[in-house]
């Protein structure tokens, strides 16, 4: 066996001794006993010992689950993960990685990234490339059947104005200091993603084979809705086939996943509107899915700018203002959220809703919305449609979550 079929471990080599003695003064013998064999090269010790860790991290509520578990976790993913590599599994070995990335702990994250990163190019090296035309994600848009579809009284009141060339002084002044929405149309066009991410071929290159949380369902205050792990090559077949826009969509939805696949962060770029007023940015999030996709009425604490890189969507915001007549749910978590579901408002149940007034639009590939904190907002997709939100916190207000 040469150097080139190990995977470097150089976190988990200098951390392993500690790690194992404080799994072990947590009760975690077997553990301790199953990783020390993974360590050594037995293969189903290795998914013995991850089994044990995925049991404890499913123990209880999440955040009641020892992070020494979430550690034990990701360590054993890494085991698996170079044992699949020894054996050229490449698809597997990324897929014990990202697994170590989603549920796993913080310690051993360096070498989870570099590991994905030997694997990826060493995946590729393998592979016969083909020099075919690039298939395209979404096809040249007209006006989509999906705008029929849109709530009652859609696109007949105000709309969020666009605006090219707004400098920092004057967003600073007239939107973020207002907390006024605006869309920004000329901000994006030097994004490496705005010319990729239409490109099927591309996205399978770099993520095809990595492990995604998606949602599936209506939205997440249904009750049939779902969470599942998949890979990327899946949720685009998916979110590509005929019947992708019935009920039941399949959303990448609020997941940071540039920070599980650098390739992709590298294709976009913090717009310095971010850093008006001096707050602190938060993880930026994907929002990927078919046409159809919903996310129901609700408002974050922080400012955001939510970039439209491919696809288009419908977006209409009520002011923090009107909180009282949009019916907030009274669970702590989901105050955030509105009861009334805008596609079929039940009247008598909410019959404030009908006359307020409110801003809405149909965001386009290559535009960005500023929506101020507290906004209450409704997002629909009208075509397959991937966009990336950027929040950020007021420098006076940076713990608001
Ligand atoms: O694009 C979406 O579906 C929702 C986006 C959103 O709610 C946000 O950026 O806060």
């Amino acid at each position: 066996m040469s150097s080139a079929d190990e995977l470097p471990t150089p976190t988990l080599d200098s951390e392993s001794a500690a790690l194992l003695q404080s799994i072990s003064s947590h009760g975690g013998y077997a553990y301790v006993r199953m990783s020390t064999m993974a360590a050594a090269g037995d293969f189903r010790a290795a998914e013995a010992a991850r089994e044990m860790a995925w049991e404890q991290l499913h123990s209880g509520p999440w955040h009641s689950v020892l992070p020494v578990w979430r550690d034990a976790y990701s360590m054993a993913c890494l085991h698996l993960a170079r044992l699949h590599f020894l054996r050229r599994q490449y698809r597997d070995a990324l897929r014990a990685l990202d697994m170590g990335l989603i549920m796993g702990g913080s310690l051993l994250r360096p070498d989870l990234d570099r590991a994905v990163a030997t694997v990826t190019a060493k995946a590729r090296e393998d592979s016969t490339q083909t020099e075919n035309e690039p298939r395209k994600l979404v096809e040249e848009m007209g006006e989509t059947e999906e705008v029929r579809v849109l709530p009652a009284r859609s696109l007949s009141c105000k709309r969020v104005e666009k605006k090219s060339g707004i400098s920092m002084e004057s967003f600073l002044r007239d939107y973020m200091g207002k907390e006024f929405p605006v869309i920004i149309t000329d901000s994006m066009e030097h994004w490496p993603a705005r010319s990729k991410w239409n490109n099927l071929d591309y996205l399978l290159t770099v993520a095809g084979d990595r492990t995604v949380p998606v949602e599936v369902g209506k939205n997440y205050l249904c009750q049939e809705w779902k969470q599942e792990l998949i890979t990327f090559s899946q949720f685009l077949e998916r979110i590509q086939s005929k019947d992708s826009s019935s009920a039941v969509p399949t959303y990448l939805a609020q997941h940071p996943l540039f920070d599980q696949i650098s390739e992709l962060r590298r294709d976009i770029c913090v717009p310095d509107y971010c850093f008006a007023g001096g707050g602190e940015l938060r993880p930026l999030n994907a929002w990927f899915g078919p046409a159809g996709t919903v996310t129901p009425l609700h408002h974050d604490p922080h400012h955001n700018i939510l970039a439209q890189v491919v696809g288009r969507k419908y977006i209409r915001l009520y002011p923090a203002s009107l909180s009282e007549e949009l019916y907030p749910y009274s669970e702590t978590m989901l105050r955030n959220s509105s009861q009334v579901d805008l596609d079929n408002i039940d009247e008598k149940e909410f019959p404030k809703v009908h006359d307020l007034e409110f801003l809405d639009c149909i965001l386009e590939e290559g535009e960005m919305l500023y929506i101020p904190p507290k906004w209450w907002h409704y997002v629909r997709s009208l075509t397959i449609s991937f966009s990336v939100s950027f929040w950020w916190s007021n420098n006076e207000n940076p713990n608001a979550s």
